[in-house]
C-alpha cells in the first residue's frame, strides 16, 4: 500500500455532528484508497473537561479551549466547523484567512449575506471547502442523482420531499443552550427551514437543478419558550414548520414540507421525483433502497420495483462489504470525507462547496421571506 500523506484535522465543537464527523475522519482510510490519511490533531471547545473526554473517546491528540488557538496552529491543515450556525461565518473566514481547508456543518450560514462573505473568503484564500449536506452521500440518493442526470427519466414534472420530526411539540423544551440552540433564532438563523428543509433543498437542486421562485407557508406553533441561558421566557423567532411550493428552472414543480410537530416522526426524510419515463422514491428509514418505476417495461409487467442499493457497482458500495449487506446513516459522512480527500488529489472538489451550498441558503432565505409576506418570492 502506498504511504499516505497526513491530513491534520482540527475539530471545532463536540456535539452530535462533532461525533458524526470524527467517526467519518477515523473510518475513511480503512475503506477508501486515498492519498491522504486524516489525523485527528486537535479539538477546540470551551468546556475543557468535556473536550478532553471527547478527545480521549475519539482519539484527538490535543485539546484547546478557544477555536482561535486551533486556527493559529501550524500543524492543522483542515478546520471542521461543528458549532451552532451563528459561529459559522466568523470561524470559516478566520480559518480561510489562515490558509486552512474549511469544512462546515450545514447550513452554510444563517443568511445569504453571511454565506456570501464565507464564499468570498474561501475563494480568495483558494482553500478547499465543503458543506456537510450528508444525505447526498447516501448511495441510494447518489444513484438517483446519477440516473436522473443520464436522462433516463426524460422530462421531469415533479419533485417532492419532506423532512418530519416531532421533538419540539412539548412547550417546555427550552430555546438556546447546548442541544436546543436550534430553537433560538439568534443561534440558528431559522428553524426547520435551515435545519431540515435545507437538506431537502440541497438534494433537490443537486438532482433536479435550480429553483427559480417559491411560495411558502411557515408557522411558529409555540410562541414563547424559556431561554436556557437566561432562564427567562422569551418570544420564539424560529419557524416550527414550513410548507413550500416552487418552480424549478427546468420547468418542473416542487413541493416540500418540514416540521418538528409531526407526532410520531423522529427523522423521516422522503423524496420523490416523477419524470416522463420513470419515477424514483426514497426514504431515510429504508436508506439502502430505492423504489423505481420504469415506464419502458412492457405493459403487463410494468410496476414499481424495489432496488437494494448494495452492489459493488452502486455508488460507494464497492468500498464496503459484499453485495446484499447494508450500510447506515454514518456512512454518508464517510463518503463526504472520501470525496473531499479525493478532490484534494484530483483537483475536482467534492460537493457542495461553499459556493454551491450558498444556493440552498438563498432558497431558505426566500422561504422565510415568503412565509412572512405570504407572497411568491424569486430566488435571487
Ligand atoms: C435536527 O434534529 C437534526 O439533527 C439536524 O440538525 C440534522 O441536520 C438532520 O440530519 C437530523 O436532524
Amino acid at each position: 500500500m502506498m504511504a499516505k500523506k497526513p491530513l491534520n484535522i482540527g475539530m471545532i465543537g463536540y456535539g452530535f455532528m462533532g461525533r458524526a464527523h470524527s467517526n467519518a475522519w477515523r473510518k475513511v482510510g480503512n475503506f477508501f484508497d486515498l492519498e491522504y490519511q486524516p489525523v485527528l490533531k486537535a479539538v477546540a471547545a470551551r468546556n475543557k473537561a468535556k473536550a478532553e473526554d471527547f478527545a480521549a473517546r475519539w482519539g484527538y491528540e490535543s485539546v484547546v479551549t478557544d477555536w482561535k488557538q486551533l486556527i493559529a496552529r501550524d500543524d492543522i491543515d483542515a478546520v471542521d466547523i461543528c458549532v451552532p450556525n451563528d459561529l459559522h461565518m466568523e470561524i470559516a473566514i478566520a480559518a480561510a484567512k489562515a490558509g486552512k481547508m474549511v469544512l462546515c456543518e450545514k447550513p452554510l450560514a444563517r443568511t445569504t449575506k453571511e454565506g456570501e462573505k464565507m464564499v468570498a473568503a474561501v475563494e480568495k484564500a483558494k482553500v478547499p471547502n465543503l458543506v456537510w449536506y450528508n444525505y447526498r452521500y447516501v448511495p441510494a440518493v447518489t444513484l438517483i442523482k446519477q440516473i436522473v442526470a443520464s436522462g433516463k427519466l426524460g422530462r421531469i414534472f415533479h419533485y417532492r420531499a419532506n423532512f418530519l420530526q416531532d421533538w419540539t411539540i412539548n412547550p417546555d423544551v427550552p430555546q438556546g443552550g447546548a442541544g436546543t440552540w436550534r430553537l433560538d433564532v439568534e443561534a440558528a438563523g431559522s428553524g426547520v427551514t435551515g435545519d431540515l428543509l435545507a437538506h431537502c433543498i440541497d438534494t433537490a437542486m443537486w438532482i433536479n437543478g435550480g429553483i427559480s421562485d417559491l411560495s411558502a407557508m411557515t408557522e411558529t406553533f409555540v410562541k414563547k419558550r424559556k431561554h436556557a441561558e437566561t432562564g427567562k421566557m422569551a418570544a420564539v423567532g424560529i419557524d416550527d414548520a414550513a410548507a413550500v411550493m416552487c418552480h424549478f428552472e427546468n420547468g418542473s414543480l416542487g413541493l416540500f414540507e418540514s416540521t418538528r410537530y409531526a407526532r410520531g416522526h423522529k427523522a423521516l426524510y422522503t423524496l420523490e421525483i416523477n419524470g416522463e419515463k420513470g419515477s424514483f422514491i426514497w426514504n431515510l428509514h429504508d436508506l439502502n433502497r430505492v423504489s423505481w418505476f420504469d415506464h419502458s417495461v412492457e405493459g403487463q409487467l410494468r410496476g414499481w420495483s424495489s432496488i437494494l442499493v448494495t452492489d459493488g457497482d452502486h455508488p460507494y458500495l464497492g468500498k464496503w462489504w459484499v453485495p446484499g449487506l447494508t450500510i447506515g446513516y454514518e456512512h454518508s459522512f464517510v463518503h463526504a470525507v472520501a470525496d473531499f480527500i479525493e478532490g484534494l488529489s484530483t483537483g475536482t472538489p467534492a460537493s457542495p462547496t461553499f459556493r454551491e451550498a450558498l444556493e440552498t441558503t438563498k432558497v431558505c432565505d426566500a422561504i422565510i421571506k415568503s412565509g412572512k409576506t405570504r407572497k411568491w418570492v424569486s430566488v435571487a
